[in-house]
């Protein structure tokens, strides 16, 4: 007689965003199909052995394979980036294509379509980066890729190749609010950062360390207040990326009070990291943690735990941006020291985001493990239009698992599976590690990494949950 699943997992603590369970999971065509004590045989089966299995993780914010100017070139492509991921528990991974100014919207998402086909392990969809709103662009090419399937998009107000003004900021988000996206802002004050960086290359305070001074935290309250007023005037939703501390969750909790739909990210760099990370001396070592906004202090860091708790954010990202130390195309372009202004901003994360989360929140009570999933899995996909097929543990959603291993382990580079040459973590202990990693059903990780090129696949996203059900007209 043939088996009713395909897999069954049996013995798990099942975790979601709202409960905990012990349930066997059945599974066929990787979809969950049924919940339940004591299923039926399956055709394969793994022993969860009693430990908590938790949705995989939804990683909705890393960089891949992007098109960088100069020598400088990311490390991680679709194949070595989502294979990270699998390794560190995340099935779903949303990166971005970037529009290259007085280039086409369009041109990119089918470029980094490309860059991911036939390479990616686990599924993926794209938020777009707008750099260049065009009349065109307005009007045609965002609604119609809205349209497609890509529903959210990153502004920047930072960065000269990226960098919208207000006026266009107004225009991106009006069309998210008449088509139905959501928009991400990621907040520094350019004006401010550049008036800053002056003056300190001009004293010659050129080294890794100053790039924390060059973007002080009120750069980014100032570029967070205003993102909150712009959206306010078109009255529209927003997301602010990778939040870094105390002054911007204010800004946030002022709007929320107000009733405002402001919504919140955050990422490891901010609980695990400080802006002494990026040295105490002239040292270049401290390039390796350059990113932006930048690390602050351990008063930050308890401030950003405290909004990861009582549910301020609703995302929790890797903002994975992955450069070599080593080499002529990372954080050494062309194999020179350069001064802060001119080192790659980012640091690598994707596979450590959810390891370090569980450890230092879960198991040291800072969050509670139905808050980990949110933050990691659910939150992310319901913010992204994706729930209910990713991000939770539930009938009909993808059989996009973790089962986790508690233990101490020291995280080492070497044994991390990203094609970047560090991390910024190294020698930190974890206590918990993804054991197994099922993508749709298929183990991709169980201490040892299947790869399956390919096998990962193009999500169309819906709507975002955090867009009201209904908007009317812009006026
Ligand atoms: N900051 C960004 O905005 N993007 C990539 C990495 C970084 O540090
Ligand atoms: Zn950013
Ligand atoms: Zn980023």
């Amino acid at each position: 007689m043939n088996a009713l699943f395909d897999l069954v997992v049996r013995n798990a603590r099942v975790a979601t965003a709202s409960d905990c369970f012990d349930a066997d999971i059945g599974i066929v065509g990787g979809r969950i199909t049924q919940l339940g004590k004591q299923l039926p045989a399956g055709q394969r089966e793994i022993d969860a052995l009693g430990r908590v299995v938790t949705p995989g993780g939804v990683d909705a914010h890393c960089h891949l394979d992007e098109i960088t100017s100069g020598p400088v070139r990311m490390a991680d492509d679709f194949d070595t980036g989502s294979r990270a991921a699998a390794c560190g528990g995340t099935t779903t991974m949303i990166p971005f294509a970037a529009q290259l100014r007085g280039h086409s919207l369009a041109e990119a998402v089918n470029a980094y379509r490309a860059r991911a086909a036939h390479k990616a392990h686990v599924d993926y969809a794209f938020h777009l980066i707008v750099t260049d709103p065009t009349p065109d662009v307005l009007s045609h090419e965002l609604p119609a890729l809205i349209a497609e399937g890509f529903t959210s998009f990153k502004i920047y107000m930072t960065y000269d190749d990226m960098k919208l003004g207000d006026g266009q900021i107004l225009d991106v988000l009006s069309v998210a609010r008449q088509h139905g996206a959501l928009a991400m802002l990621h907040a520094e004050n350019a004006d401010c950062i550049q008036w800053l960086t002056r003056r300190l290359l001009d004293a010659g305070q050129t080294a890794p360390r100053f790039h924390a001074q060059s973007r002080p935290m009120l750069v980014e309250r100032e570029a967070t207040h205003r993102a909150i007023a712009l959206a306010e005037l078109v009255d529209t939703p927003i997301l602010i990326v990778h939040v870094s501390g105390r002054e911007a969750i204010e800004q946030i909790r002022w709007a929320r009070a107000l009733g405002l739909k402001v919504f919140a990210e955050t990422c490891p760099q901010y609980l695990f990291l400080t802006a002494e990370d990026l040295g105490l001396d002239d040292s270049y070592h401290g390039a390796r943690c350059v990113c932006s906004p930048p690390p602050r202090d351990r008063a930050n860091q308890e401030v950003v735990w405290n909004g990861l708790a009582d549910g301020l954010f609703s995302v929790f990202s890797s903002d994975h941006a992955p450069f070599r130390m080593d080499g002529m195309q990372g954080k050494r372009p062309e194999g020179c020291e350069v001064s802060f202004d001119h080192i790659p901003n980012g640091i690598p994360g994707i596979e450590t985001r959810m390891p370090l989360l569980y450890s230092e929140g879960v198991l040291k009570g800072r969050i509670t493990l139905e808050r980990f999933v949110e933050l990691t899995a659910t939150g992310p996909a319901k913010a992204y239009g994706l729930h209910p097929r990713k991000g939770t543990i539930a009938i009909g959603s993808d059989a996009d698992l973790v089962i986790w291993q508690e233990g101490e382990r020291v995280l080492r580079n070497a044994d991390l599976h990203h094609n970047v040459d560090y991390t910024p973590y190294e020698g930190k202990t974890l206590h918990a590690w993804p054991a197994l990693t099922l993508s749709r059903g298929e183990v991709i990780w169980d201490g040892q990494f299947h790869a399956r090129p390919g096998h990962g696949q193009l999500l169309a996203c819906g709507r975002p949950s955090l867009l009201p059900a209904a908007q009317a007209r812009c006026p």
